[in-house]
């Protein structure tokens, strides 16, 4: 199939977006095979073509930090919350993780596919062809399993690709209470091994956190992990600074992720390691987060960043990737082009994938057409969906 007549935004080479006006791309066999200017289309091509008629070709969005498959939800919370209710008030209810501990333990595998299902499908409406998604929420070894087969299912019931990080360091369940590292050893890492021996895990991330994990706490994980041979990511210095990125950047991990509390340092250590640094302002704003991430440092230090939801039902219960690349613009102050590498090519490299992300010969056929005229608008509007196809593997 030949695409004829784009705009395309390459996220590669010198020009901003990688723009290549008035171009044209091949794609057989669910990979780009050619792409140019469309002046210089093979003479000799005889297969079908479409005319886009100037429309924005991108390379499909990117979705690399969510904990979408979970049980039930905390809009109660949320409510209670907003008529006045304390912090104790909503834990007494039972609110908090814990609920959606319980919630997701009691799920079976076809109620929390379901349920995650809505929220893929909300992605998938806006040209996401990859996504990622964590365990977590079960926190014994059955429920962390569990959510990573419903994780990895998804593929078989849409057309995306899943990517499954083992989080079984999310948070101490209450029949750890106070027994952090027994918790690491006793479930986390019994957990890691069974879930990686059934093929469910791609990466493994923690929450290094004063309500959750020390750096300590973390290290006999991450190096479990490493010798299984999974690379490491982590939520770190969301609320405080602990030192997980340092920590991730010892580990040469994919990704630190949240990082409002990072420092000048952290950015150069994530440089060094070759991390990328996942923004996630959903949670920012749900949590009506004062301090920013430091976008400068990443900047001058030469980090990528990516932008992802954080899809979850506390934090961020946010299932837009555009409202991420605005809330990424406006809150943050980073570019559009900034915005649309974060859910494009960094986004890619926060999941060690080197085979989307970019409009190039050789990369996968995932591509987003979108009815505008600049690739700034993806990130200008709120609340509106310009995709106007998207195309997984080569296939519309
Ligand atoms: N960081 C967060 O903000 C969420 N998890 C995490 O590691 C909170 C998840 C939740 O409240 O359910
Ligand atoms: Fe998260």
């Amino acid at each position: 199939m030949l695409l004829r007549n784009a705009t395309l935004a390459t996220m590669h080479g010198d020009d901003p977006y990688g723009l290549l006006l008035q171009g044209a791309i091949l794609v057989d066999a669910g990979r780009i095979v050619w792409l140019g200017k469309d002046a210089d289309v093979r003479r000799g091509y005889q297969g079908p073509e479409e005319d886009l008629e100037g429309r924005l070709v991108t390379p499909a969005l990117i979705d690399c930090h969510t904990h979408i498959v979970h049980g039930g939800n905390r809009s109660g919370e949320f409510e209670m919350r907003l008529n006045g209710a304390s912090y104790q008030d909503v834990a007494r209810a039972g609110g908090g993780i814990v609920s959606t501990v319980t919630a997701t333990r009691a799920a079976s595998e076809e109620v929390l596919l379901n349920g995650a299902l809505r929220f893929v499908d909300a992605l998938i409406a806006e040209g996401v062809c990859t996504l990622e998604v964590k365990s977590g929420y079960g926190l014994d070894i059955d429920t962390e399993l569990k959510m990573l087969r419903v994780a990895r299912s998804i593929e078989d019931v849409r057309d995306i690709r899943v990517k499954t990080t083992f989080l079984g360091a999310h948070a101490v369940p209450k029949e750890f209470d106070g027994r952090t590292l027994t918790y690491v050893q006793q479930i986390c890492i019994p957990a890691l091994n069974a879930a990686h021996a059934a093929g469910l895990v791609d990466a493994v991330d923690g929450f290094c956190e004063g309500i959750a994990f020390s750096p300590e706490d973390l290290e006999p994980l991450f190096a479990r992990a490493q010798s299984l041979g999974l690379p490491i990511k982590l939520h770190a210095e969301q609320l405080s600074h602990l030192g997980g990125t340092q920590l991730a950047a010892r580990y040469g991990a994919l990704s630190a992720d949240h990082l409002e509390y990072a420092t000048d340092e952290d950015a150069k250590a994530m440089a060094q390691s070759g991390s990328v640094a996942v923004i996630l302002p959903g949670a920012f704003y749900t949590l009506r987060e004062t301090r920013m991430p430091p976008i400068d440092a990443f900047r001058a230090a030469g980090v990528p960043m990516a932008l992802a939801t954080d899809c979850n039902p506390g934090s961020s219960p946010l299932a837009s990737v555009l409202l991420t690349m605005n809330m990424g613009c406006t809150l943050f102050r980073m570019t559009p082009e900034e915005a649309l590498a974060g859910v494009t090519r960094h986004a890619a490299r926060a999941l060690g994938l080197d085979d989307c992300g970019m409009l190039a010969a050789g990369m996968r056929a995932d591509l987003a057409v979108w009815d505008v005229e600049h690739p700034a608008e993806l990130a200008y509007r709120i609340g509106y969906n310009p995709l106007w196809r998207r195309i997984f593997g080569g296939r519309a």
